[in-house]
């Protein structure tokens, strides 16, 4: 990493920024821990924001790049974090505060939450504060933004910010994107600096397996690998893995896709995909994510599947005179592989390990989108539903 750029930024800047002091603060109720997970969360606080990226339709590549000292490198071509000055956000000269530093630095400045037509808003970190808190807790970061052709850069410690928004170049106007180079701080993570190359890899192969067509190039100094994750089958071939191994029903899992529109520029996206086994031991197996997150406990998603599911097959029962009486859910899980994935504004997330969604309108739209795909699917997967009921 370049040195520090010790150009004043001006005193005027810290006090908008005493809220990421909180973060240094109090690391764990931000990050969960300062032990190793914590270093790697940092990760996915910014990782997470370039995938979201992919999922609004910006951009197929992400790059990340471990180097030998720990410094982390993330290049997305998303629509690169607003740059200018904010209309709202000020100095404490008076000065318009440029929306890049106000992004990067105001714990509660919301970033995307608040922009409107913006197409999907979906992040999902774990106080939904993402980025700037890996600024929070590194000891050198510096953003780069290709937007509108040109090529800012501002660099931070302990998320204060040490230079200006400077302009350090133009590109062609397709060219968008961020780059955000970071080392965490060895005052704040006194375990290790170094994220693990095992739980990187977990998580790139979960990311690729959840969002369909995206690239990601991981390479890892320290590790000594090099790797790229891609998943071109998404959500299909997950579910094709899950039951690997086991003689499944049928080949082709299901897959349904739909989107659920709340309002006129909020969806949810919806995504299943499940699978059978015949085993004679009974079982079901489930996975829910909610904005690329797991979800172990569950939650509004899950539940949607669940009514869903037990309501279509029985309609199907029904329809075909297969059985004379309904037909009870566990019945018709037995020997299932499953996963629910969907992406929705604002998540929330409850629970006792916060692994739970709780906005009930993805109940609804997992509703809304099986009922309205599985009509279909009566009709070309037929045989293998009758499968399943049998
Ligand atoms: C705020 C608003 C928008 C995008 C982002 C932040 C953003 C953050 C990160 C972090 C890493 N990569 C990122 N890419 C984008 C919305 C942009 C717009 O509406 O033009």
């Amino acid at each position: 990493m370049s040195e520090n750029n010790n150009a004043q930024y001006g005193v005027d800047q810290i006090d908008s920024l005493s809220g990421l002091q909180a973060v240094r603060k109090r690391p764990g109720m931000y990050i969960g821990s300062t032990s190793q997970a914590g270093v790697n969360h940092l990760i996915w606080e910014v990782l997470d924001n370039s995938v979201d990226e992919f999922v609004a339709g910006c951009g197929t590549e992400i790059e990340l790049i471990i180097n030998s000292d720990g410094c982390v490198k993330i290049v997305d071509h998303g629509r690169g974090i607003p740059v200018g000055p904010h209309s709202k956000w000020k100095n404490a000269d008076g000065t318009p505060m440029n929306t890049l530093t106000g992004i990067l630095t105001k714990l509660h400045a919301g970033g995307k939450f608040n922009q409107e037509g913006s197409g999907y808003k979906c992040s999902g970190g774990l106080h939904g504060i993402g980025t700037k808190c890996t600024n929070a807790l590194s000891v050198e970061f510096i953003v780069t933004v290709k937007r509108e052709g040109n090529i800012w850069q501002q660099k931070f410690s302990k998320g204060n910010p040490i230079t200006d928004v400077v302009k350090i170049g133009t590109c062609d106007v397709n060219d968008t994107g961020t780059i955000i180079e970071y080392l965490p701080d060895e005052t704040i993570f006194k375990q290790t600096i170094k994220p693990s190359d095992s739980a990187i890899k977990a998580r790139l192969d979960e990311i690729t397996s959840l969002n369909a067509g995206l690239k990601i190039i991981y390479k890892n100094e320290i590790a000594k690998v090099e790797k790229t994750f891609f998943q071109k089958d998404g959500l299909k071939g997950y579910s094709k893995r899950m039951v690997s191994g086991k003689n499944a029903l049928f080949n082709e899992p299901f897959y349904i896709k739909g989107q659920y529109k709340i309002n006129d520029d909020k969806y949810v996206l919806v995504e299943v995909s499940f699978i059978y086994d015949d085993d004679d031991k009974p079982h079901e197996t489930f996975k829910s994510f909610a904005n690329n997150i797991n979800t172990p406990e569950g939650g509004y998603h899950l539940q949607g599947f669940r009514d869903s599911y037990k309501k279509i097959l029985n309609d199907f029962i029904e329809k075909n005179n297969l059985h004379k009486d309904q037909v009870e859910l566990r019945y018709l899980l037995d020997g299932i592989y499953c996963i629910v994935s969907i992406k929705i504004p604002e998540a929330e997330f409850e629970g006792q390990t916060k692994s739970k969604l709780g906005n009930e309108e993805a109940k609804h739209a997992v509703d809304f989108v099986m009922q309205q795909e599985f009509a279909k699917l009566s009709k070309s997967r037929f045989d293998d539903l009758r499968l399943i009921v049998d």
